[in-house]
């Protein structure tokens, strides 16, 4: 649990921190001139503390967690070996796919607060970028890539049996997959007889982000970056895809809640359904790619080279895997509606629409509320 404090750092306190590490310092700006530095928190997440630092170097990214759900506070305590978890994630993501995540800088694990790369503007969230009727071209081929070469990497198809297992101790990240299975799979569903369980095969468990959604993307036109990776664990393939196009969805539902005009909207929720496909297939192909390729080499991992003749054999065996892993995607993906919808957490893609009748959407189109809305 550590022993760090209970209170957010503040803007002296995130003066001191960076001021006191040269490794951070060099980022924003000489100690001599801390004072000078503009400190913003801008923690719109549901978890934690976030502060950029801007000083006559540049801009840093402070993440800070404390031992308890930001949105709710004191009476929700939270495990704040979450940070180490997301530090641990970062890396692993950013030594698999650099040009998507962002660097990590210096991690404290006694105060729980990690230094990382401020990723820059015109970078923006996703989710708020989506509500107020962006697009962006790229994001489908940068979600696939990211996508594709974390998860088959990381899977047990990449590593060794040996590799593989330290993995899944290393991410066990007990506290916060505890949480997802409370918000995500059981408390939309109070009075059900019993909470939905996933039980994988092993092969198509991989090292997941955890919390893939639309606010862990922070884009530009031409480039994305994918953060938060607090609730990574060695969980289902097919969890992370489901997760992602959920979201997509979401902001789908949502588009022509928002008051922009007709044309736009229908060309954002076009583009949403567009990428929602593009990053899947994308991702397939990559997947498929990536088992190929290590499918002619020895080195660890049951995608290995010798347990197949050669391609003719090896395709359909991999389209059935992924023809399981994209049905088990749209099964948790109509979960993360339901939670998002229902559950704490709920999302600014449906939250920010005023009119009730506008939030009561069917198979894609507004219909007239009833009572029931
Ligand atoms: P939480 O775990 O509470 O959801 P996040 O890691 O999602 O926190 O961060 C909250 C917000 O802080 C993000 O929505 C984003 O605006 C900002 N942020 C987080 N990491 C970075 C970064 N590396 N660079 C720039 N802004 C960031
Ligand atoms: C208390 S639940 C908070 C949620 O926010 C995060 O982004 C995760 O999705 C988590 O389930
Ligand atoms: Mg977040
Ligand atoms: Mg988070
Ligand atoms: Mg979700």
């Amino acid at each position: 649990q550590g022993s760090s404090p209970a209170q957010p750092l503040g803007r002296q306190g995130v003066r001191e921190f960076v001021s006191q590490r040269p490794e951070l310092a060099v980022h924003v700006g000489e100690p001599s001139t801390a004072s000078e530095w503009d400190v913003r928190e801008v923690g719109d997440g549901n978890i934690n503390f976030v502060y950029i630092v801007t000083g006559p170097a540049g801009a840093l990214c402070l993440k800070q967690s404390l031992p308890y759900v930001r949105m709710v506070g004191a009476g929700w305590p939270l495990t704040q070996a979450r940070l180490a978890v997301e530090v641990e994630a970062l890396r692993t993501q950013a030594r698999l796919c650099p040009r998507h995540v962002p660097a990590v800088y210096t991690f404290d694990r006694a105060l729980a607060v990690v230094g990382m790369q401020c990723v820059p503007p015109p970078h923006t969230i996703l989710r708020g970028a989506l509500v107020r009727g962006e697009v962006f071209p790229r994001l489908s081929e940068h979600v696939a890539h990211f996508l594709a070469a974390t998860l088959f990497n990381t899977s047990f198809l990449a590593l060794s049996p040996q590799a593989f297992q330290e993995q899944t101790e290393r991410f066990a990240n007990r506290g916060m997959c505890e949480l997802t299975e409370q918000v995500i799979f059981s408390d939309p569903y109070h009075g059900a007889p019993h909470n939905r369980a996933a039980s994988p095969h092993l092969a198509t468990l991989a090292l997941l982000h955890g919390d893939f959604h639309t606010g862990s993307l922070m884009v530009a036109q031409d480039s994305t970056y994918v953060i938060d990776a607090e609730f990574a664990f060695c969980g289902p393939i097919a969890f992370e895809l489901g997760k992602w196009v959920a979201n997509l969805l979401l902001a789908f539902f949502g588009a022509t809640g928002h008051g922009h005009d007709t044309a736009k909207a229908r060309r954002q929720e076009e583009w949403l359904l567009q990428t929602a496909r593009e990053s899947i297939d994308g991702f397939l192909a990559g997947f498929q790619t990536l088992w190929l390729q290590h499918g002619a080499s020895e080195d660890g991992g049951v995608a290995s080279a010798s347990l197949f003749e050669g391609p003719d054999e090896l395709v359909p065996v991999i389209e059935a895997f992924l023809q399981d892993v994209t049905r088990d995607a749209a099964h948790f993906a109509g979960a993360v509606m339901i939670r998002r919808i229902v559950g704490i957490a709920r999302v600014a893609d449906l939250e920010t629409i005023q009119d009730p009748q506008l939030k009561c959407v069917e198979g894609g189109r507004r219909v007239w509320a009833r009572d029931a809305c």
